[in-house]
């Protein structure tokens, strides 16, 4: 006989989440506590609880489906054990850098975690003017370290590649190679965008040179098991103060390209500055510049101190490394500039543009320079480089 084994999950209200606060034994006994469920990302529940000494935690549920789209498009329940095996892998190397975990629980597709909410989303932050002096230099430590020691750089061969398969997140990673490296370079339903950007999309459809580089980008990361990648790195996922930097929502992780969260933290940092005036932008090509000079000096170290693979002392080895590194994070910057000006889920940086001509010119630099950074990748071999072109993209806008 079969026994079909009946799932206990269900989605969690402010009242359930408060019942599970208080089965875990995470408050004193009899604390008065209030629940809000303050989600606003685009796929799960995240419920904040405080008792009346404005002691928190935060219990965070992925829901069967995603929540931007709705019922229509299911997503598997699993995301939440990788995210908490993300968040346990990643934190061994950087504790200081992502959010503590309390308690899991698979069935329930639940994570308590510790209460950041005394930190901002550093998108809103930034949206709202704030500076972050530390940001890219936490976000450079985050992911030399994560990167180099879930490589074969940093860690023994086989257990990396147990931990590839024990990463297996295809899809999630299907969400990535539909939303980010193939709709927005077609004319796919899932795209989105105004009418005053509609000539702009669809040159960008008629660019074969374009798509063939984006194939290009694609096949990167759709075959490259470099390092376990957090995969979603964008300012929504993080939280910062000026002291303090947290990197939340690994559910995207897998064994991707190196340069593949390198490259989403700078577009969206980009997409910030195309917010802004020409003269507000430079504290964020700063943040780029030190963001890559952080994480490059730090995997070189690591490198040098750390390394188990035999080529590592073999001059030159490194240089290419890094070299290629940079050349995927540009170019992965760009579709993510596309994407999020175009595709499935854009951002707040752009959308929150009252004046509609201000935000369509700001849509427009942000494809030019979108399909600039995948085209001509190649050509840009430094930091500074990389942030002279940028300015010259941008110019005469
Ligand atoms: C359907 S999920 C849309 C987006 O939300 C997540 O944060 C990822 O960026 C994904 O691409
Ligand atoms: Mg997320």
């Amino acid at each position: 006989m079969t026994v079909i084994k009946e799932s206990i999950y269900e989605p969690l209200t402010e009242q359930t989440a408060i019942e599970l606060a208080n089965r875990l034994n995470l408050f004193q006994e009899g604390a008065s506590l209030t629940c809000n469920e303050i989600g606003d990302g685009n796929l799960n529940l995240v419920f904040h609880i405080q008792d009346t000494n404005n002691k928190g935690i935060i219990i965070k549920q992925a829901l069967p489906y995603a929540k931007v789209v709705g019922e229509s498009w299911p997503l598997t329940l699993l995301r939440n054990k990788i995210e908490n095996e993300a968040l346990r892998v990643h934190g061994q190397f950087v504790p200081s850098l992502v959010p503590e975990v309390y308690y899991t629980d698979e069935e329930l597709a639940v994570t308590v975690m510790e209460d950041l909410s005394y930190l901002q989303i550093a998108r809103r932050g930034l949206i709202e003017g704030k500076d972050y002096p530390l940001l890219s230099q936490h976000i450079g430590t985050y992911l030399a370290n994560t990167l180099f020691f879930t490589s074969d750089y940093g860690m023994n061969q086989q257990n990396k590649k147990r931990l590839a398969k024990e990463f297996n997140n295809p899809e999630l990673c299907k969400i990535t190679e539909d939303l980010v490296f193939t709709d927005p370079f077609f004319n796919h339903e899932t795209n989105n965008f105004e009418e005053g950007l509609k000539s702009f999309v669809e040159e960008l459809w008629a660019d074969e040179h374009l798509k063939l580089e984006v194939a290009k980008l694609k096949q990167k990361f759709l075959t490259a098991g470099e390092a376990l990648v957090h995969g979603d790195l964008h300012t929504g996922s993080i939280f910062a103060s000026s002291t303090e930097t947290k990197v939340i929502d690994p559910e995207f992780a897998f064994y991707g390209p190196f340069g593949f969260d390198i490259g989403q933290f700078i577009a969206n940092l980009l997409l910030n500055a195309l917010s802004l005036e020409q003269d507000e932008r430079e504290k964020l090509f700063n943040h780029v510049e030190i963001t890559w000079n952080v994480f490059s000096t730090t995997f070189t170290s690591l490198w040098k101190t750390e390394s188990v693979e035999i080529f590592s002392k073999t001059n030159g080895y490194l240089d290419y490394v890094l070299d290629q590194i940079i050349e995927d994070t540009i170019g992965f910057a760009g579709c993510e500039l596309v994407r999020r000006t175009i595709g499935l889920a854009h951002v707040a940086d752009l959308d929150e543009i009252s004046s509609d001509d201000i935000r369509i010119h700001a849509k427009r630099n942000a494809l030019k320079l979108g399909k600039a950074l995948i085209t001509n990748r190649k050509q840009i071999r430094s930091i500074e480089q990389f942030v002279t072109y940028i300015r010259g993209v941008l110019q005469h806008d």
